[in-house]
């Protein structure tokens, strides 16, 4: 049994960072191998329900109303169209229905519509998260209500970088908007972003602060930045691959029982690394031709891959 913790220091989690990457890689994966079958991935889909047109100012985000990113700002999908999508995510081995909305949180009539599609989904058998914005307790609660299983809300980075990526919430808000969703019995996905000219204490300081809450996240989602074209992040340097790999592993040695999602900026990596994010203790990833707005790995090339690596879906 592995022993979870909840009392790691900044220091410690540093100083897993700047292990040889070989010894760090063991390290991880051995914890996922005694806490997981590591040939097992739990597939998850997402859909963005409404797109662009977003009040906040997140430095990553191609849906921010900030920056002239060329993407407009669309009408709220149909509950019909979203059940349909999530009837097909299901038949193409999903087993988990991730529904994003740019919202600074959600509000009025569109919180109702999301919660019918909360509800239509769920009555399809598959495992339901939503990744709506800021929440109140009251929402919260209605999404639990309507069969809300997962809510995705990422820390994005550690909190002195924070204040570079985003202005329009706060970190407390973020931690607060957990805080809600943990409280109403909902499973919390949450993580972060790599790339976003970060320092590795970044990193430790996220990664601290995900592992040392009242229970680790179920899910933690490691993105690797998906440059957008006219955000202030657009024409950063890509980060080294190795850099991702290492924060996977130090995710995995930190939550042992956590889902691992090797999540957006998959597309850019190669076969190679993505099989080395998988050692390192990645045990989930989105699967489908899309993400949100971005294109993602495309399902042929992921059967071809999961199938050289012996990979099998959870
Ligand atoms: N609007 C909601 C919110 O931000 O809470 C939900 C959707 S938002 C797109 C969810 C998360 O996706 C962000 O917090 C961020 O971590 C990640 N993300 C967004 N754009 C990204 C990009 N270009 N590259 C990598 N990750 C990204
Ligand atoms: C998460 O951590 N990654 C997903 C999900 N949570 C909502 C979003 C990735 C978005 C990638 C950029 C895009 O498609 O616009
Ligand atoms: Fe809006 Fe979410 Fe994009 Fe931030 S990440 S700008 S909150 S859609």
């Amino acid at each position: 049994m592995t022993e979870l913790r909840h009392d790691w220091s900044e220091g410690e989690v540093e100083a897993l960072f700047a292990l040889p990457f070989l010894d760090l890689l063991f390290q991880a994966h051995g914890v996922h191998r005694a806490n997981f079958d590591p040939n097992r991935i739990q597939v998850s889909r997402l859909l963005s329900i409404k797109t662009g047109g977003c009040p906040e100012d997140c430095a990553y985000c191609s849906q921010s109303v900030h920056y002239a990113t060329g993407l407009d700002a669309e009408k709220m999908m149909k509950v019909e169209q979203v059940i349909e999508a999530a009837a097909a995510a299901k038949r193409e081995g999903a087993s988990r229905f991730c529904m994003g909305a740019a919202w600074r949180g959600p509000e009025n009539e569109d919180f109702d519509v999301a919660l019918a599609m909360v509800e239509g989904v769920k009555a399809l058998g598959l495992e339901t998260c939503a990744s709506f914005g800021l929440l109140s307790r009251e929402q919260a609660k209605r999404l639990k209500e309507a069969g809300l299983d997962w809510y995705n809300h990422n820390l994005d980075t550690g909190p002195d970088h924070y204040e570079k990526i985003v202005s329009t919430r706060t970190y407390e808000d973020r931690l607060e908007t957990l805080a809600v969703a943990r409280d109403a019995g909902l499973h919390v996905c949450s993580g972060g972003i790599v790339g976003m000219g970060e320092a590795p204490k970044d990193r430790a300081a996220m990664l601290v602060t995900l592992a040392n809450m009242p229970e680790h996240p179920g899910s933690v989602p490691i993105n690797l930045l998906v440059p957008m074209e006219g955000t202030p992040l657009g024409e950063v340097e890509k980060a080294d691959s190795f850099d991702l790999i290492r924060a996977i592993a130090v995710a995995r040695i930190l939550m042992p029982k956590s889902l691992v999602r090797l999540s957006a900026g998959r597309a850019s990596l190669n076969d190679e690394a993505q099989a080395l994010c998988f050692y390192a203790g990645a045990n989930s990833v989105f699967c489908g031709e899309r993400l949100l707005t971005a294109p993602n790995a495309s399902p042929s090339r992921d059967r071809g891959l999961f199938e050289r690596l012996g990979l099998a879906p959870l």
